[in-house]
This record gives structure tokens, sequence and C-alpha cells, in this order.
């Protein structure tokens, strides 16, 4: 009898372990927390593009609304970011983990929540869309034109054109920084914006113009500091090994570990940045590839973000590794 009914106790606190706390717990995250909440939040789950990708994949908010959206990771380890311009990266979130963000937008606008890890061949696909709305005005959503995109467009220079690869040039940036002093820099070789419409050759032309007694060899180390001038951040050399590297390598030279599985081979830097201009690649990263696998990146940083990574680029392909 006393064995029976203890059996019995121990089986209803089983049953309340097994299912009750879960059921607790489940309710309190997705029932009580919200509802106690004193503003929105919303429950994201998180899978690779295979399984599904975000549910939900847009999410809306009005400007000055405090909101917190949570990430759930079910099927793999994903890596949560939102852009452009947010400043909002959660890092990694494990299987059965959630990620979350407490934040009050600021502009009107469409922003991007996507996944920054490899967590499978397609997983760039990986993206959702945050629209911040304006109450006050509510026609909708100013589409910003990027000046440097519409520049290439008007000047009918062809983002898509087949870089040309540099044979027997072998630039430096150190070499370069150490000559510097001296040789003759024109104005224009020092102004960014000149710099990210012209290419390094174009660049050795104008300096060679203004040094004819230098050697060539000097000069184009000279360009190459010039072109990657700008030494990179923590902050962007991190936007590029979690955006970037998994299909050109961690070092620009097209070997990464997504590769093997991209319709076209991704391009190692070094190879073709003496011939390239920065504002073509800008717009390749804006835009992406047309059916290449290069994903389009314009959704997710801020032109200046951009022209950094350019600039990053630049500093890969002129540094030995
Ligand atoms: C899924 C793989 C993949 C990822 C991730 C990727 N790329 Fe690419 N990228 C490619 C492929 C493939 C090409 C070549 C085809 C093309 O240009 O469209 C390419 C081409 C480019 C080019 C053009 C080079 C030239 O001179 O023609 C640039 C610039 C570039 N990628 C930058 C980036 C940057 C910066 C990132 C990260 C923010 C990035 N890529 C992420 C696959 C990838
Ligand atoms: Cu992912």
């Amino acid at each position: 009898m006393t064995t029976t009914r203890g059996n019995r106790a121990a089986l209803v606190m089983l049953a309340f372990i097994v299912v009750g706390v879960p059921a607790l717990i489940i309710g309190y995250q997705y029932g009580l927390r919200p509802a106690l909440a004193d503003h929105r939040v919303v429950d994201i789950e998180a899978l690779a593009p295979e399984n599904g990708g975000f549910s939900p994949d847009v999410v809306r908010v009005e400007v000055g609304e405090t909101i917190t959206l949570r990430f759930a990771a079910d099927d793999v380890t994903h890596g949560i970011a939102i852009g452009p311009g947010l400043g909002i990266d959660l890092g990694h979130v494990d299987p059965g983990h959630v990620g979350e963000v407490t934040f009050t937008p600021q502009e009107p606008g469409t922003y991007t929540y996507y996944c920054n890890t490899w967590c499978s061949a397609d997983h760039w696909r990986m993206r959702g869309v945050l629209e911040v709305v304006d109450p006050n005005s509510p026609g909708g959503v100013n589409v910003q034109l990027d000046p440097i995109i519409e520049a290439l467009g008007a000047a009918s220079v062809d983002i898509d054109s087949e870089p040309e690869v540099a044979e027997g040039i072998f630039p430096d940036r150190s070499r370069g920084e150490r000559s510097l002093d001296t040789v003759e820099v024109p104005p224009s070789l020092r102004d960014p914006d000149w710099r990210l419409s012209h290419s390094p050759a174009e660049g050795l032309e104008v300096l060679q113009a203004d040094n004819p007694d230098t050697p060539e060899d000097v000069l184009v180390d000279v360009v190459a500091y010039l072109w990657s001038e700008t030494p990179p951040t923590d902050e962007i050399s991190e936007l590029f090994a979690r955006n970037c590297a998994a299909c050109h390598g961690e070092r620009g030279r097209g070997d990464g570990p997504g590769a093997a599985t991209t319709l076209e081979e991704p391009v190692a830097y070094p190879e073709v940045s003496w011939h390239r201009r920065g504002d073509i690649w800008y717009a390749k990263i804006m835009r992406g590839g047309m059916g290449t696998d290069m994903p389009n990146f314009g959704t997710l940083f801020t032109e200046e973000e951009t022209r950094l990574l350019v600039d990053y680029l630049r500093y890969l392909s002129f540094t030995e590794s």
C-alpha cells in the first residue's frame, strides 16, 4: 500500500518535472514575460535557409518604439546582426539558445537582420526585414540613391566586367610607406575620392609623370601604400572575417571553405587589385554579383562601412601573407 502511494507521488513529481517545469518556463518566456514587458517583445526563430530561415521574416516597428527581438537558434549555430548602421551584432547563438537585443530605432528605413556565420552553403540568404516606419509620415520610406553607384551608372562603367589579372607586378604597401618621403605625390593621389574612382595602375601613371627618374618598382609600392592608407580597424577586419572570409578566405586569397560551393570562384583580391577601381568593388559589395553567388550587402552595411571594406581589400592585396 505505502509503496504504491509512494510510487504514485513519485510519478506525479516526475510528471511535474518532465512536463510542468518546461511548460512553466515556456509559459513564462512566451506568455508572461512579453505580457509583463513594458514594450513589445518579438520572438524570431532562426533556422538555416533550407530549414526555413527566419520566422517571422518581416518585423514592423515605429520610430521611437522600444522593441526586444529574441532570436532562438534551433538547428545549428547562427550569428545574428542587424544593419545597416545600427551597430547591432549579437555574436554566435548556439542551438537551443536565444540571443536578444532591446533598442529604440530613431530613423525610419528598412533594416536587415541577418546571419553572419557560415551555417550552411546558403547561409547568406538567411535574412529578414526590419521596417522602421514614421507614424507621422506614413507615406513610406525614402529610397536613397547611392551616389557612388549612380556615378558609375552615369559613366556607363560595367560593374560586372571581368577583372584584369596583374602580371609581373608585386606591390608592397610597407615598402611603399618607407619610400613615401622620397617621391613627389600629386594632390589627386592624396584624395580618397580620386583614389576610389581610379585603379592603382592609373595612379602609377600619374605618379610617374611627376617622378620620371624614380624606378618603377618604388613607385608601384608607393601607390600600393596610398591605396591602402587607411589602416583597418578591428571592426572592419571583424566585418570581413564574419561576412566575407567564408568564400574569399581569411586573407582574401579566394580560398575560404565556401569557395567550393559558389557558381563562380570568389576573387583572390591580390590578383585583381592592381587594375580594379575601388568604386567597382564598392558597387559589387553593395549590389552583389549577377548569378555568381557573390551576395549583396547593400541592405546590411552603411556606405562608410563599405568604403572601409574596400580599403581593407586593398590592404589585404598589398600585404605579404
Ligand atoms: C558566398 C560566397 C561569397 C561571399 C560570402 C562573399 N563573396 Fe565576394 N565574391 C564571390 C564570388 C563568387 C565572386 C566572383 C563573381 C562576381 O564578381 O560576382 C565575388 C566577387 C567579389 C568582388 C569583385 C572582385 C572583382 O574585382 O571583380 C568583390 C569586391 C567582393 N567579392 C567582395 C566581397 C566582400 C567585401 C564580401 C563580404 C562583405 C564578400 N565578397 C563576400 C563570393 C562571395
Ligand atoms: Cu545562419
